[in-house]
This record gives structure tokens, C-alpha cells and sequence, in this order.
């Protein structure tokens, strides 16, 4: 049987298939994966791992004869595809079948923050609907203008998501698309422009802190900003510093630099809505992303193609 390497958790249907033909060595079973790596790596032939944990240098460093790296999500920027490319490792990853999930987290997000419901939902906890009457009014989500940084295919899940609210929806991308919506080449501008801004780009250095202080100050102290996408996108100081002055009005946040941790300064904060990175994490959305994760993996194993390689991957 091959040899697979597991970092990360997997959901028991991708463990039960895996498992008819792989042995599996999983990394959260080892004290040490390094160095059981530096003295079996050689005889690895596949990996499967997640967004979030990637693969380590020193990881790939310890796998000479690695065929092929499967990833458990479509965001793959904690993965080094040149250095895998170059060895003739195929990257794969999990594209389209948690577009609907991802783009109802972020439209949940933004309801979240313009319908206050943290607020009303502790307001009613607390008694104080008995005690003190209705509560202070929110504002509404319809005929909002919704600026997508980052129309792909999440980003276009979350415009569909948006089309009943009879939001306008513009966006920014490094080019533009074939779609009505009004493109902007300068985010600012677009900042300046809407209500909201949903940032759904992938992670990496061409989209590092690309939300900063310019583009906070020009969404104002009315404006939203909701990021599904990841938490390098946002220069997290200045998001803290821009909601605690009140020059930015509201946040919601499924990603963070640091994940798990999230700065203190943010959590004291009752203008922001904070998620645990669950924006694909549904039984159904998780077992469609496991499904598509173990089929990479036995279709390589059967015939050395794959599904959905990772675009710097497509032609190997
Ligand atoms: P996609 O189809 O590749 O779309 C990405 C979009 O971002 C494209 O429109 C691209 O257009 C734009 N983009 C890329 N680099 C940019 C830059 N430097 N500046 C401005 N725009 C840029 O990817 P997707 O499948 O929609 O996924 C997007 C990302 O969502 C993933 O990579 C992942 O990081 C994140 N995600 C998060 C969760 C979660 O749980 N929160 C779940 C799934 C995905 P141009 O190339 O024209 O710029
Ligand atoms: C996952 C994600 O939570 O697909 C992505 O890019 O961020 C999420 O769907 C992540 O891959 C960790 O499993």
C-alpha cells in the first residue's frame, strides 16, 4: 500500500476510504512529526493536508519521493506549489463545492452587523427588553452598495447570495471580469464607493495587507468590512486601531492573523462579529471538500491525474 502523510484532522468517511488504500500516518498521532519524517519521509508518497496548516518547508524538505499534496480546502497559500512544482509534486485542492457555504457565511456576517443580532440576542438574555423596552433600532441590508474584493468563484456565490437584498454590487480584482457589475482597477476608489466590502481573495503576498488604513478610512464610519477570505489580507493593527477610533463603523471577521489567536483588542470590541474560521464548516459543505480530497488522491494512485490541481499545477 502507499504511504500517505496526514496533517491535520479528516472527517471519518475520508479516514474509512483513505484507508482501503493507504496506510495512513497521521501527524497529530506523533510526538515528534519531524523527526518521524527526517526517518521515514523517504517513503512517502502522498500528503493531505489543509488551508490552514499547509506543508512546511522542513516538512517538504523530509520527502524525497512525495508524489502528490491534496489539500482539504480551495485556499492553498500556506502550500510552497513552486518549491512542490519544481520537484514534480501535483498540487491539488478542493475549487467550487464550498462557493455556496463560504458566500453565505459572509452575507450571514454582514446581516449579522447591519441587524445587530449579538446585541439584541444579549439585550433579550439580560431582561432588558422587561426592564428597559425595545430595543434601539439597526439598519437595514436592502439597497446597500456591496464592494467584492475579489470576484471569483466565491466571490460571484456571494453576489447571487446578494441579488434578493437588491444590493448593488461592484468590485475590484487585478482584471476585470466578464460581468455587469462596475469594476474598479483602485480599491480605495471602491472603498470610498460602497456601503460594505467583502474580501474573498486568496492569502499570499499580491493580496498581504491590501485593506489597510487607506482603504479603512475610505469605507468611513458608516462602512462595514466582512473578510471570509484570510487574515493577511487585513492589516489587523490598522482594523483594530480604525474600529476602536470609529472611523471605520462595523467588522465582521471569519479569519485572523494568527489563527486560533485573535487579538484581545478585537474581542473587547462590541462593533465586530468574530467567527472561528468556519466558513465552509458544514457536515454537508465538509463532506463534499473530504469527497473531493480523497478522490485527488486515489485518481493519482490509480492513474497519476487528478481532479482539481491548484492553477500553478494544471499543466503537470
Ligand atoms: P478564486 O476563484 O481564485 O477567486 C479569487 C479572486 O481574487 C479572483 O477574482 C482574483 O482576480 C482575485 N485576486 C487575486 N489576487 C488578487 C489581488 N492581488 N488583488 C485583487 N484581487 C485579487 O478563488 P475562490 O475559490 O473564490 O477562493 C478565494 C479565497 O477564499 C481562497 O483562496 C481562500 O483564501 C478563501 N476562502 C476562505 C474560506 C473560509 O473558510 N473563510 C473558505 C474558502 C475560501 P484577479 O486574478 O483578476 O485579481
Ligand atoms: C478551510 C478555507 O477551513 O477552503 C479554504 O480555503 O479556508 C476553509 O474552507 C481550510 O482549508 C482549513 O481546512
Amino acid at each position: 500500500m502507499a504511504n500517505l502523510f496526514m496533517i491535520g484532522s479528516a472527517t471519518d468517511v475520508m479516514l474509512e476510504r483513505l484507508g482501503e488504500k493507504f496506510t495512513i500516518h497521521r501527524a497529530s498521532d506523533m510526538d515528534d512529526p519531524q523527526a518521524w519524517l527526517d526517518e521515514n519521509g523517504a517513503g512517502v508518497d502522498y500528503v493531505a493536508t489543509n488551508g490552514h496548516d499547509g506543508v512546511k518547508p522542513a516538512f517538504m524538505a523530509a520527502l524525497p519521493n512525495l508524489k502528490a499534496i491534496s489539500c482539504y480546502g480551495v485556499g492553498y497559500d500556506a502550500i510552497d506549489t513552486n518549491a512542490a512544482r519544481e520537484k514534480g509534486v501535483v498540487v491539488t485542492h478542493t475549487p467550487n463545492v464550498l462557493n455556496a457555504e463560504v458566500a453565505t457565511t459572509a452575507v450571514m456576517l454582514m446581516m449579522v452587523c447591519y441587524r445587530e443580532l449579538l446585541r439584541d440576542d444579549a439585550y433579550v438574555r439580560a431582561g432588558r427588553w422587561e426592564k428597559e423596552g425595545n430595543a434601539p433600532l439597526t439598519r437595514s441590508v436592502d439597497g446597500q452598495t456591496v464592494g467584492i474584493l475579489g470576484l471569483g468563484r466565491i466571490g460571484q456565490a456571494i453576489a447571487d447570495k446578494l441579488a434578493p437584498f437588491d444590493t448593488t454590487v461592484v468590485y475590484h480584482s487585478r482584471s476585470p471580469k466578464d460581468v455587469d457589475y462596475k469594476y474598479y482597477s483602485n480599491l480605495v476608489d471602491m472603498a470610498r464607493d460602497v456601503d460594505v466590502l467583502i474580501c474573498i481573495t486568496p492569502g499570499g503576498p499580491s493580496t498581504n495587507k491590501i485593506v489597510n488604513r487607506e482603504v479603512m478610512d475610505a469605507l468611513g464610519p458608516q462602512g462595514t468590512l466582512i473578510n471570509v477570505s484570510r487574515g493577511s489580507v487585513v492589516d489587523e493593527d490598522a482594523l483594530i486601531a480604525a474600529l476602536q477610533d470609529g472611523r471605520l463603523g462595523w467588522a465582521g471577521l471569519d479569519v485572523f492573523v494568527e489563527e486560533p489567536k485573535v487579538p484581545e483588542a478585537l474581542r473587547k470590541l462590541d462593533n465586530v462579529v468574530l467567527l472561528p474560521h468556519v466558513g465552509s464548516a458544514t457536515v454537508e459543505t465538509r463532506a463534499a471538500m473530504g469527497a473531493l480530497t480523497v478522490d485527488n488522491l486515489l485518481q493519482h494512485l490509480k492513474d497519476g491525474t487528478v481532479i482539481s490541481p491548484v492553477p500553478e499545477c494544471a499543466d503537470m
